[in-house]
């Protein structure tokens, strides 16, 4: 008999259950959207490859923060995990300037309270990386808060110290990225606290759904770059000349398998395990 598990959570591409007062179980699934769109047509194994890189990037930086993993399931792509009363923000931190980052600037100079040193243009790394974090949306996108609403949100002592982790996480991620050929131009993470009130990274951590990969190699500042992961994607959806409204259009079988491919190239590059080698257990991307 299965175990009975109580649907608590729907993300765009995941599911969240609960297992007991305790545990929650987060299940990834091969569901791939674009430009805010969950396609019809599923990525095999993508669930599998975020889950394994989240927990990898887990496994390392538990000395920085103490994270939410609690087990990897045989399936790989289910993380047990310990139930955190989350923080009522989006951690965000950019490393360089593009999305909403490089909106806010081209219109006011600053990010999220951050006055910035005028002439960067799209995609420019940033001098340092900032903390930007946003708020969470039910519906549509977070909106970017500044320091002080942020402050407001959590307290300034807590504030500080999310800060401090948040920009402590992305310097490592990303250095060890970029000496694999993947920037990291941002990334957002959630944390929580535990029944002692803890911080605790939950969620999931740098993987190409929560952060922006691009190839090292085609970087180039003062146009927007191609997404690691994802632009056989947005190309073919470009290409349709599809409006960007849902239903999003079915994916041709050579967009699926080159779509698969650059997100085990992802995994294969930052774990240096082969993609097999976690399929057949899970664990490995633990020690
Ligand atoms: C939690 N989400 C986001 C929503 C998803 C994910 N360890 C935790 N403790 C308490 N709450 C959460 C977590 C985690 N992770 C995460 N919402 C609540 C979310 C829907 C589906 F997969």
């Amino acid at each position: 008999m299965p175990e009975a598990v109580t649907h608590v959570g729907s993300g765009k591409v995941r599911e969240l259950y609960e297992l007991d007062d305790d545990r929650l179980l987060l299940v990834a699934s091969d569901r791939i959207s674009t430009f805010d769109v969950v396609l019809p047509t599923e990525i095999p194994d993508k669930g599998r490859v975020l889950t394994g890189l989240s927990a990898f990037w887990f496994a390392r930086t538990r000395e920085l923060v103490p994270n939410h993993l609690l087990a990897l399931r045989d399936d790989g792509r289910s993380t047990e995990c310990r139930r955190l009363e989350m923080l009522p923000l989006e951690c965000v931190v950019r490393g360089y300037l593009t999305g909403s980052g490089w909106k806010d600037y081209r219109a006011t100079g600053s990010v999220c309270g951050h006055v910035l040193p005028p002439g960067l243009e799209d995609s420019q790394k940033l001098p340092e990386p900032i903390f930007t974090p946003s708020t969470k949306a039910q519906e549509g996108h977070d909106e970017n808060i500044d320091r002080e609403r942020a402050a407001e949100l959590i307290g300034q002592e807590r504030f500080d110290e999310v800060e401090r982790i948040s920009i402590e996480l992305y310097r490592f991620a990303s250095e060890y990225a970029a000496a694999r050929g993947i920037l990291i131009a941002d990334t957002k993470f959630e944390l929580g606290l535990d029944a002692e009130g803890n911080i605790m990274l939950g969620d999931e951590a740098f993987t190409p759904d929560s952060s922006r990969f691009w190839p090292a190699d085609e970087y180039e500042a003062g146009r927007a770059q191609p997404s690691f992961d994802k632009q056989f994607v947005r190309d073919y959806c470009e290409s349709l000349g599809w409006n960007k409204t849902p239903p999003g259009p079915e994916l041709p079988e050579g967009v699926v398998s080159g779509t698969r491919a650059r997100y085990v190239e992802a995994f294969e590059r930052l774990t240096g395990i082969a993609f097999d080698a976690y399929v057949a257990d899970p664990d490995v991307v633990l020690s």
